[in-house]
């Protein structure tokens, strides 16, 4: 694959179309890498044969998990993400500040239950915009996690539970959908601007300015970014805050790469790790370990194929209680939280099915029952909807997925 590359000027000419695009169609990339038509049309399909480059719904886009991926990102340089914003995240950043340094003030969201990530990051943002004379409150419409309060408690900031008045700019951070900020609407006029990386959710849609990428770990990575391009002065509290985020998002360094660590290297030069991690143990309450209890006496579970799956109920903890289903004995856990006219569901999955099946698209195949909204990663996934009636219909919906997915029956293991 690589040799084939460098011997070819051509494919040199439109790797960094290919590599950079999230979409892209073959004339497009005729177009801007002026590399002439049939040529790209070769060149696409064979990177198409090789696996390098896939075709979707929305054209063509590169094939990250390539084993040659990596590889030929370092061998041409393209990756700018690692030295910073991309260019067309700079774009989006000039046009967020454009609109900040005007009105002064704005708006922070984060979601539900906010965990270090949305914090630490909505924190370090607002300290550095505060640098460059923009005020803004942080709001958490649906509450904060206990680790979240946890560290608030270390290093104290405001958190609000509601805005005591309309703002003009708003901008969401660690969520992509507009069911994540519980009860809270954006006001209509205002606009609205994402800072994420999760997968893309309904929010961007009315978004002016959109900084996502999908490939960091934690949405603290993005903001480090967004400071360092503001030139921002690192403070003790910057540090502090987003170093929460990025070693809580990165489950403690499991899944941190070279990049994560690089960002936490430069932080740690104004904090201690030790302070990081007293910050973010948390003793885990009774309530939550009675309701784990409790969920499971009422697992139901199954096999297909090599998979075990273990599905439950519960009032309250579901994330956490499919976290320690899946710690515990289950590749995929899903928990199902219904209350009157509401049915949350959380999913969760070992790591190493990561490349096998997706988390989100499987709870995509319910989206329509619950009457609502799936948002999350391919590894852990939620979705909230309004029909909590539909419990069973789920099940079987998911059951019937993983079952194309793992082409296999489903087995009750009960
Ligand atoms: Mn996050």
């Amino acid at each position: 694959m690589i040799e084939n590359i460098i011997g070819s000027k051509t494919k040199i000419r439109i790797l960094p179309i290919v590599l950079t695009a999230e979409n892209f169609s073959i004339r497009q990339v005729s177009i801007d890498s002026g590399v002439a038509y049939s040529v790209c049309h070769k060149d696409i399909g064979e990177f198409v044969e090789a696996g390098f480059v896939i075709e979707g719904k929305n054209g063509f886009c590169a094939n990250k998990n390539h084993k040659d991926y990596k590889k030929i990102i370092n061998l041409f340089d393209l990756n700018e993400e690692k030295k910073g914003l991309s260019s067309k995240k700079k774009k989006e950043l000039k046009k967020l500040m454009g609109v900040l340094l005007e009105q002064k003030t704005a708006a922070i969201l984060v979601h539900h239950n906010a965990d270090p990530d949305a914090i630490g990051s909505a924190i370090a943002l607002s300290r550095g915009l505060f640098q460059s004379g923009i005020k803004t409150d942080i709001l958490a419409p649906a509450g904060i996690s206990r680790q979240s309060a946890n560290i608030l408690k270390k290093y104290p900031y405001p958190i609000l539970k509601a805005l005591e008045k309309e703002y003009s700019t708003y901008i969401v951070v660690d969520v992509s959908s507009k069911e994540q900020l519980g009860d809270f609407k954006i006001p209509v006029g205002a606009k609205l601007a994402v800072i994420d990386h999760h997968e893309k959710g309904n929010l961007e849609e009315n978004a002016f300015a959109v900084l996502k990428d999908m490939a960091a770990h934690a949405t603290a990575t993005i903001v480090w970014k967004i400071l360092d391009e503001l030139d921002t002065k690192i403070t003790k509290e910057i540090s502090f805050f987003l170093l929460c985020a990025i070693v809580a998002d990165t489950a403690f360094f499991r899944i941190a790469d070279k990049k994560d660590i690089e960002i936490i290297t430069k932080l740690l030069e104004h904090t201690e790790l030790q302070e990081i991690f007293s910050a973010l143990t948390v003793q885990e309450d009774i309530s939550s370990r009675i309701a784990k209890i409790k969920s499971f006496k009422r697992i139901d579970s199954y096999r297909v194929g090599d998979i075990v799956v273990a599905f439950s109920r519960t009032g309250s903890f579901e994330s956490q209680i499919a976290l320690a289903l899946v710690r515990s004995a289950a590749d995929i856990a899903i928990v199902m939280n219904t209350k009157n006219n509401d049915i949350r569901i959380s999913a969760r999955m070992r790591h190493d099915l990561k490349n096998k099946t997706d988390l989100v698209e499987i709870l995509k195949t319910a989206e329509s029952l619950i009457g609502g909204s799936v948002g999350g990663h391919k590894l852990a996934a939620s979705a909230n909807g309004k029909n909590p009636k539909c419990v069973l219909d789920v099940k079987n919906r998911i059951l019937q997925k993983l079952e194309e997915t793992f082409k296999n029956k489903a087995k009750p293991l009960n």
